[in-house]
C-alpha cells in the first residue's frame, strides 16, 4: 500500500515550503511541492515610481537582493534608453558575483552538507588535531544541553550518510568557516554596494558612488583569500560528497528530472543588461540528451517564450498561460485544485530547471563535464547540482580578479559611472538575468510616470513550481520521482533531492495560509 508523507517547513533558509511524495514499494510515485505564503510585490509595486522599485523588490528576499535590485536597474536602464558606463557595468558585476558566491557557500554548507552527515558522531573524534577537538567539544556541550539545534533534531542518520568521526570533524569544521567566508564575501558587496542585505548604490543608468583605490584594495584582499578558500575547501568537500555518500546514487541519476535547462546568463561582458553577452551565457535546452551532451543544441533565449501556469497556483485564471508583461497578480486562496502560492513559469510550454547546474550545462562548460565524470555524477542529479554550485563560486571568484583589474583602469580614466536620464510617462522593458538560484525576471510597465504592471518570475518559482494545464510536474516535483524511501518513517533521500535545488521561497511565492498546522514533528 502505498504511503503518502508530508514534509514542511522543509527548507534550512526559509519556512514557507512543503512537499508531499507518494511512496510505494520503496520508491517515490508522485509528489507535489507547495509555497505556503504568499508574497504580493507586484500589488505593492502597482501605482509606485518606477526608481522605487529598484529599493522595494530587492525586499523580497535577504539572500538576493542583489541580484533583484540589478535586475529592476536593468530593466529601467532599458525603458529610460541608458548607456551604462563600463565602470558601472563592472561594479554591478562585483556586486553580485559577491552576491553568487555568498549564496552558494550558504548553500552548499548551511543549506545541504549536514544531509550528507551524522554531525553528532563528531564527538567520538579521538585524533590530535586541535581545530576538529574544539569543534567535537562544542558539539558535545550542545548536545548535552538538550539544544543542538541547527544539528538536532533530525532523521536519523542512513547507509549513505558519512559516520566516520574524523570526516564529519572535518566537514563541520569547514562549516563553521563557511559561516566567515560567507561574512567575507557579503563584506565584498558591501564595499561597494554600500551594505548587504539591501543594498544602495544600484541605480537606473549605472550606480551612485565612484570606486577608490581603498576600495579596491580592501576588496581585492577579500577577494583573494575567498577564492583560495572555495578552491581548496569547498570544491575539495563537493567532489568528496559527490563521489562519497552519494556515489551510490550517482549515476542512477538520482534526482533527474525533466531533462530542459535554462539560463538568462549573468555578468554582463559589454552592455549593461544584453543577455545575449554575457560571463555566463544565456540559452534553453530541450529535451536534452544528458549521456551524449556535447551533441546537445543550446537554443537562443527568446523572452517572448516565456508564460505563467496559473491553474494550480491559488490565483484568479483570468491571465493563464501569458507572458509575465501581461498578468496581473489576483490572488484565489479558495480556489479548488489549487495547492501553492507558486505560479508554474514555463517555456515553450515545458518545465525547465534553472539555477548552477542548468548555466554549466548551457555553458557546456568543459570543466564541469569533466568534473562530473570524474565522480561518476549523471549530468542531471543530485550530486550534479552540489558539484554545479561549488564549481561555478569557484570560476566566479576567479574571474571577478580580471573585473576587478578593469574597474580599477576605468576609475583611474576617470570614467563616468551613471548615464542619468528622466523616465518616461509610458514604456515597458524585462530585466533577465540570473540570480544564484537560475533565471530572475522582472516585468515593468509604466503608464502615467507610475508602475502600472509589475511582475516577478525567480528562480525557485521556476524549480518549485506546481503541475500545469498539461499536467506535467514542476522540476523538483518530477525529480522525486522514483527517490529511493525505504523507510517512511525516515525519508531522508526527499529533502536531499529537494535541497538539492537550494530552493528558496521567500523569493517564489507570491500571506500565510493561516492555519497553521505542523504537518511533520522532525525527532
Ligand atoms: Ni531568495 Fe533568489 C536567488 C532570486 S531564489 S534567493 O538566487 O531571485 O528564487
Ligand atoms: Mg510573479
Amino acid at each position: 500500500m502505498a504511503d503518502v508523507i508530508r514534509l514542511g517547513p522543509v527548507g534550512r533558509i526559509n519556512e514557507e515550503m512543503s512537499v508531499e511524495v507518494t511512496v510505494d514499494g520503496g520508491k517515490v510515485t508522485d509528489a507535489r511541492v507547495a509555497g505556503t505564503m504568499a508574497r504580493g510585490f507586484e500589488a505593492i509595486l502597482r501605482g509606485k515610481d518606477p526608481r522605487d522599485a529598484v529599493v522595494i523588490a530587492q525586499r523580497i528576499c535577504g539572500i538576493c537582493p542583489a541580484p533583484h535590485a540589478v535586475t529592476v536597474a536593468q530593466a529601467l536602464d532599458d525603458i529610460i534608453d541608458a548607456r551604462v558606463p563600463p565602470a558601472a557595468r563592472l561594479v554591478r558585476n562585483l556586486i553580485l558575483g559577491g552576491a553568487h558566491v555568498a549564496s552558494h557557500i550558504m548553500s552548499f554548507y548551511l543549506g545541504t552538507l549536514q544531509d550528507y552527515i551524522d554531525p553528532t558522531a563528531v564527538v567520538f573524534y579521538k585524533g590530535n588535531d586541535q581545530r576538529l577537538r574544539t569543534v567535537a567539544r562544542k558539539m558535545k556541550i550542545l548536545l548535552d544541553s538538550g539544544d543542538a539545534a541547527p544539528f538536532s533534531p533530525r532523521f536519523a542518520a542512513d547507509a549513505a550518510s558519512i559516520k566516520d568521526p574524523s570526516a564529519v570533524a572535518g566537514l563541520l569544521a569547514n562549516y563553521f568557516d563557511a559561516l566567515l567566508a560567507k561574512r567575507k564575501a557579503e563584506t565584498m558587496v558591501a564595499i561597494l554596494a554600500g551594505r548587504h542585505p539591501h543594498i544602495h548604490t544600484v541605480v537606473p543608468g549605472g550606480v551612485t558612488i565612484p570606486v577608490g583605490q581603498e576600495q579596491i584594495t580592501q576588496f581585492q584582499f577579500a577577494l583573494r583569500e575567498l577564492g583560495d578558500w572555495i578552491e581548496t575547501v569547498m570544491l575539495e568537500d563537493a567532489k568528496s560528497l559527490a563521489a562519497g555518500p552519494l556515489g551510490p546514487f550517482a549515476s542512477g541519476a538520482f534526482g533527474a528530472g525533466q531533462p530542459n535547462f535554462l539560463s538568462y546568463g549573468a555578468f554582463d561582458l559589454n552592455i549593461s543588461g544584453d543577455y545575449k553577452d554575457r560571463f555566463l551565457p544565456s540559452g534553453a535546452v530541450i529535451a536534452a540528451d544528458l549521456r551524449d551532451f556535447a551533441k546537445t543544441t543550446i537554443r537562443d533565449l527568446d523572452p517572448s517564450k516565456i508564460t505563467e501556469s496559473l491553474r494550480f497556483a491559488w490565483y484568479g485564471e483570468a491571465y493563464d498561460g501569458r507572458n509575465p508583461a501581461e498578468v496581473i497578480t489576483e490572488f484565489a486562496p479558495d480556489k479548488s485544485g489549487g495547492y501553492t502560492f507558486v505560479k508554474g513559469p514555463r517555456y515553450e510550454s515545458k518545465p525547465m530547471e534553472v539555477g548552477p547546474l542548468a548555466r554549466m550545462l548551457v555553458k557546456k562548460d568543459v570543466g564541469f563535464m569533466r568534473l562530473a565524470r570524474l565522480t561518476g555524477a549523471s549530468l542531471q542529479s543530485v550530486p550534479a547540482r552540489l558539484l554545479a554550485r561549488a564549481y561555478e563560486a569557484n570560476l566566479i571568484v576567479r574571474r571577478m580578479v580580471g573585473w576587478l583589474d578593469d574597474l580599477t583602469a576605468a576609475m583611474r580614466a576617470g570614467e563616468g559611472i551613471c548615464d542619468d536620464k528622466p523616465l518616461p510617462d509610458s514604456g515597458r522593458s524585462v530585466g533577465l538575468l540570473d540570480a544564484p538560484r537560475g533565471a530572475l525576471g522582472h516585468w515593468i510597465s509604466l503608464d502615467g510616470g507610475l508602475i502600472d504592471i509589475y511582475q516577478v518570475v525567480s528562480p525557485s518559482t521556476w524549480n518549485a513550481s506546481p503541475r500545469d494545464p498539461s499536467f506535467q510536474r514542476g522540476p523538483i516535483e518530477e525529480a522525486l520521482i522514483n527517490t529511493p524511501v525505504p523507510d517512511v518513517a525516515n525519508p531522508l533521500n526527499v529533502l536531499r533531492v529537494v535541497r538539492s535545488f537550494d530552493p528558496c521561497l521567500t523569493c517564489a511565492v507570491h500571506v500565510v495560509d493561516g492555519t497553521g498546522g505542523t504537518f511533520t514533528k522532525v525527532g
